[in-house]
């Protein structure tokens, strides 16, 4: 029997923040029969390049390669263009763009991010740079773009490399332009939890040509051919059945995200009027990526802190995710590396909630998890009949 609270029934099974999209079983089947009968299993064979294709022209982007992760597709891409000495990037992302930084030797240097947008603020880009700094990271967080055309400035006159990390924006475009396009060099996350995904993978997308050979070296231990290994290369190949989900999750991802709208229109209705909560859009001109479905908390309005929030909804069984708190910088590895004042990002690591957002959930699922956020208000505020929730409080 699941408990009721403030008449609003727990979930039979947890809810997670997201659950993969998995296409029909028998469509990947046949792929894999073809694996299967073919034993071409991994080294770029023929689901690989298919996937490839594929993709370059969904993300419309001019060149795109596949790696086994987006970490390692960062990484290379810092490799590739050489970067060394500080890379300026934002403490309000997932660890892996920052240890991508690290593992490559350069030093990340933290920026503020921007209050709207919750991305890497130019200002606080301008304010960090000096002559030791080669490349600027942003992240496109939550799907949302940085601000591209102020950050390519930046770059531009000041010669550094601009990458973006655009592991929660498969599909995005910002005034019609997919988000690919921008930069020297785009990251795509495929893990299992985002969209698009091949269960574990990435892509890099980037338009100089130039740059092609440099990759497929750097993901492919350095090899050139039989006779001559070029450089110093690891291994970061993105293999056929990998692949083969791929292909298959492209096919019919459609289905997902017009799920996950209504998912995402759920929430903007259910909790429209709830003070306090705001739901994190996109803004005008933006494609949505439908990756996340992010509240911001004002504790003073709802009335219990965003901690407290996610402690509470455990008790229906749903499990939002503080995504990204603790800040990088804040990590023991990273706490030494120089910041500028980081009031915005650590303002946002106390208020983000990252609540679930799939296409299974449905919109009666959305609904009730604003019920359940409604209802937490009213009993804070002491308008259900019961005490308020110091207990909730972790
Ligand atoms: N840059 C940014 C901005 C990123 O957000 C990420 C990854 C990267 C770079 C690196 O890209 P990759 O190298 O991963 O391609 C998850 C993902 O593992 C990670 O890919 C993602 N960002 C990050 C935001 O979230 P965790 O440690 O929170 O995942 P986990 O295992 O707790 O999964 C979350 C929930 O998803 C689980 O509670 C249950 C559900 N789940 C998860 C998996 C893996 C499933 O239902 N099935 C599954 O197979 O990092």
């Amino acid at each position: 029997m699941s408990a009721t609270i403030g008449g609003i029934e727990a979930f039979a099974e947890p809810i997670y923040v997201t659950r993969p999209f998995l296409p029909p079983f028998e469509r990947v089947e046949g792929r894999l029969r073809e694996i299967w009968a073919s034993r071409r299993l991994s080294n770029m064979g023929p689901q690989h390049d298919l996937l490839q294709a594929e993709l370059t022209r969904h993300l419309g982007v001019p060149e795109l390669r596949l790696f086994s992760n987006g970490t390692l597709a960062l990484q290379i891409a810092l490799l590739a263009m050489g970067i060394t000495g500080k890379v300026l990037t934002t403490p309000f992302t997932f660890s892996a763009t920052v240890h991508a930084i690290a593992l490559c030797g350069a030093e990340p240097v933290f920026c503020d991010v921007d209050p709207h947008t919750l991305c890497i603020d130019p200002r606080s880009v301008e304010r960090m740079i000096d002559d030791d700094v080669a490349a600027i990271i942003g992240v496109h967080v939550y799907g949302t773009p940085c601000d591209v055309d102020a950050l390519s400035h930046i770059a531009k006159a000041h010669g550094l490399k601009l990458i973006f990390d655009a592991a929660h924006a498969f599909g995005t475009t910002l005034q019609g332009r997919p988000i690919g396009k921008f930069g020297d060099a785009t990251m795509f996350s495929f893990h299992a939890t985002k969209l698009f995904h091949t269960a574990e993978g990435g892509g890099l997308a980037f338009s100089d040509p130039a740059l092609a050979h440099k990759l497929e070296l750097l993901r492919n231990f350095g090899i050139e051919s039989e006779d001559e290994v070029a450089l110093v290369g690891t291994n970061a190949k993105l293999n056929e059945i990998q692949a083969a989900i791929g292909l298959e999750v492209l096919a019919t991802l459609e289905s997902e995200r017009a799920l996950r709208a209504e998912v995402k229109a759920a929430y903007v209705r259910g909790l429209q009027d709830t003070p306090g909560i705001r739901v994190v859009q996109p803004g005008a001109g933006i494609s949505d990526s439908l990756q996340y479905a992010v509240i911001r908390i004002d504790e003073a309005e709802f009335g219990m802190n965003r901690d407290a929030l996610w402690a509470a909804l455990k008790d229906w069984k749903v499990f939002s995710r503080r995504y990204f708190f603790p800040l990088c910088s804040d990590f023991p590895s990273y706490r030494a590396c120089q910041r500028d004042n980081l009031e915005q990002a650590e303002l946002a690591a106390r208020e983000v909630l990252c609540l679930p957002m799939f296409g299974d959930l449905g919109a009666r699922g959305a609904e009730r998890i604003a019920q359940m956020i409604q209802y937490l208000h009213r009993r804070v505020r002491g308008a259900t009949g019961q005490s308020s929730m110091p207990s909730y409080t972790p």
